[in-house]
């Protein structure tokens, strides 16, 4: 594959409800784009980084100049076997998982047109029809998170995340299990607690949730592994997790019985199959998580969850619950039963909408 241009462009892009976690709001998403030429085909993908360095420290703006200033001249010009083989070129910058990840995947879509196979196919994936979950920020009352939750049920959504921070989670955890006692239903504190809360997240155990998705801090891996050892709630990493090698060490100690996998988090579908390896060959369930993205990274997403370890609902879910029009064509959607069907044509799969792309374009640089 030799790299003939790379274009970086950033959307703006409202999501249709503001979703908040512990650590904040988001109304707006703020989208950088990377489109590849490569060999005559065009490949897509998307840097999944929040607005603020809150869930991780990458930014649109860290990003723009990882890729800009480093992952973009390393790339262009050259003619690379298969896109893992970027995963050593990029090895001498720290971290930047994000940065890194949305070069790779494009490789991965531009690989999967010339070999004329479905990108979920082309990285291992063997599932035709994928589980679905949704993620449920934090509301503005109990009421209108269980009016919420009542309408993800009746669109087919096969699980319920909740996100809890102190002062919302044992009383919201108790409304949804009085009345949905047989919820497939779970907790994401994005890092909202510290190990001097063991007691009250003792307390979680009484809702008999399928996991808790990182109680503790976002670097650690010992006070998770010392805490569930206090509480039978799964736990589950999501932040903590940024490679294979962490994934094995997570295990090992006992810090987690599940791990949620995100592709930019690790670095690209290199990074993300290492980490499921890892997992299987430990029995340890993974599923995939979400970045609030756009079009191009759910499609991303839904292929990686076409590998044979991802067996828990992810947080992938309907182009709709975010945007009044995703970038991409068809939209994502979600079947009556809870599932998204892996398409079965070459590449994405779902068409990059560029007229669209090109009216929510903020800005653009062109690399050649
Ligand atoms: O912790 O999984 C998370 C969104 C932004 C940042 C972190 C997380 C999330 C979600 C939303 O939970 C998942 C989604 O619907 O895309
Ligand atoms: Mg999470």
């Amino acid at each position: 594959m030799k790299i003939d241009c790379i274009e970086l462009r950033e959307l703006r892009l409202p999501l249709v409800h503001f979703f908040e976690t512990s650590f904040g709001r988001t109304t707006t998403r703020r989208i950088v784009l990377v489109r590849v030429q490569a060999d005559g085909l065009t490949g897509w993908g998307e840097v999944t980084c929040g607005e603020e360095p809150f869930y991780s420290y990458e930014t649109p703006e860290t990003a723009w100049h990882i890729l800009r200033d480093f992952l973009v001249p390393w790339t262009l010009g050259k003619d690379w076997a298969v896109p893992g083989a970027l995963v050593p070129q990029f090895r001498p910058i720290r971290g930047h998982n994000m940065a890194k990840a949305s070069l790779e995947n494009a490789l991965w879509h531009v690989e999967a047109q010339q070999k004329n196979l479905p990108l979920a196919t082309l990285v291992g994936g063997t599932l035709a029809e994928i589980p679905c979950g949704v993620s449920i920020g934090i509301q503005n009352s109990i009421d209108e998170l269980v009016e919420k939750i009542e309408c993800e049920l009746a669109a087919g959504y096969q699980r319920i995340k909740v996100k809890v921070k102190p002062g919302w989670d044992l009383n919201v955890l108790e409304r949804i299990r009085n009345q949905f006692p047989r919820l497939a239903l779970m907790a994401d504190a994005n890092s909202a607690y510290s190990p001097a809360d063991t007691k009250h997240l003792k307390d979680f155990d009484r809702f008999y949730l399928m996991m808790i998705e990182q109680p503790l801090g976002w670097d650690d891996l010992l006070d998770h592994a010392r805490l569930q050892k206090e509480i039978s709630t799964p736990i589950c990493l999501d932040e903590s997790i940024h490679s294979a090698e962490d994934a094995r060490k997570a295990i090992d100690i006992g810090a987690c019985k599940m791990i949620n996998v995100k592709l930019g988090r690790v670095g690209g579908f290199t990074a993300a199959r290492q980490v499921h390896d890892v997992c299987r060959e430990r029995d340890i369930p993974v599923w995939c998580g979400g970045m609030l993205e756009s079009g191009i990274g759910r499609v991303h997403n839904i292929a990686m969850s076409a590998l044979p370890g991802f067996t828990l609902p992810g947080d992938v879910s309907a182009s709709k619950r975010y945007w009044a029009e995703d970038i991409i064509d068809p939209e994502v959607t979600v079947t009556a039963h809870g599932t998204i069907r892996i398409p079965q044509t070459p590449g994405l799969g779902y068409a990059p909408n560029l007229e669209r792309i090109e009216k929510l374009t903020v800005r653009k640089e062109i690399f050649e």
